[in-house]
């Protein structure tokens, strides 16, 4: 059995602080804490309706981590490629409409962040077990680069890969824990990012998982 105590042991002393990663990009330390368990129980209702599943990349490769949406619009991919749509292709259906607590807490977080005004209409949830991984890409489905993309993470931690304009760029390595939230947007927007392998461990709330929640403005 792994010990997992020192996994977190980093993490408390961090809740509060900002870490800035760019211009306009910045990890909220801590910042859903105190809501982690309401959105967890949230998240339940969502994935009730609409279950993560393996989508297939263009190339006709399942991706590794299983994903769903809630809110207006829903990032899917296919062989036909990635694009936003109103509907589970699954179901038929509408994706779960957006929890007001989950368009709240993206809009706060983008404030504190100086992003007035963001009114995510789409919510992207990732579902990471260990050992699996998002390779680097950037986000460029969306209509307007214009607003930021806040990310929430629940669970276990990650290694989140920031890197730059172009693929070939270094990347810094960063580490993102349970509860914290993260706002990218202006000129930080489309540089190239990933997640490193989640390494194994257990968590308290999650299990053995990393969701991993991101908002945007699709449409
Ligand atoms: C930086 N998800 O779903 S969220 C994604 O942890 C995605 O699941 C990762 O990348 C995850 O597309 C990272 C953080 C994130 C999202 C979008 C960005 C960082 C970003 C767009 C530009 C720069
Ligand atoms: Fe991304």
């Amino acid at each position: 059995m792994p010990d997992t105590t020192d996994l977190f042991a980093d993490q408390a002393p961090l809740a509060g602080t900002r870490t800035a990663l760019g211009p306009q990009a910045v990890v909220l330390r801590g910042w859903a804490l105190a809501q982690a368990q309401a959105l967890w129980d949230t998240l339940q209702a969502v994935v009730a309706q609409a279950p993560f599943r393996h989508m297939l990349t263009p190339g006709g490769q399942s991706m590794s981590v299983p994903l769903t949406n809630c809110g207006p619009l829903g990032w899917t991919s296919s062989r036909a490629g990635y694009r936003y749509r109103p509907d589970d292709p699954d179901s038929g259906q509408a994706w779960p409409a957006m929890p007001p607590a989950f368009g709240r807490l993206a809009h706060d977080a983008a404030q504190s962040a100086g992003f007035d005004g963001f009114t995510p209409d789409a919510c992207l949830l990732n579902c990471y077990t260990p050992g699996t991984r998002l390779s680097l890409h950037q986000d460029r489905n969306e209509r307007d680069f214009g607003w930021p993309i806040v990310s929430v993470s629940l669970g276990l931690p990650a290694t989140f890969l920031w890197g730059g304009a172009r693929r070939a760029d270094p990347c810094l390595r960063v580490p993102l824990f349970h509860g914290d939230v993260a706002v990218w947007g202006g000129r930080d927007r489309l540089r190239f990012h990933g997640v490193a392998p989640i390494g194994a461990g257990q968590h308290p709330l999650t299990g053995a998982q990393r969701i991993n929640l991101t908002f945007r403005r699709a449409g």
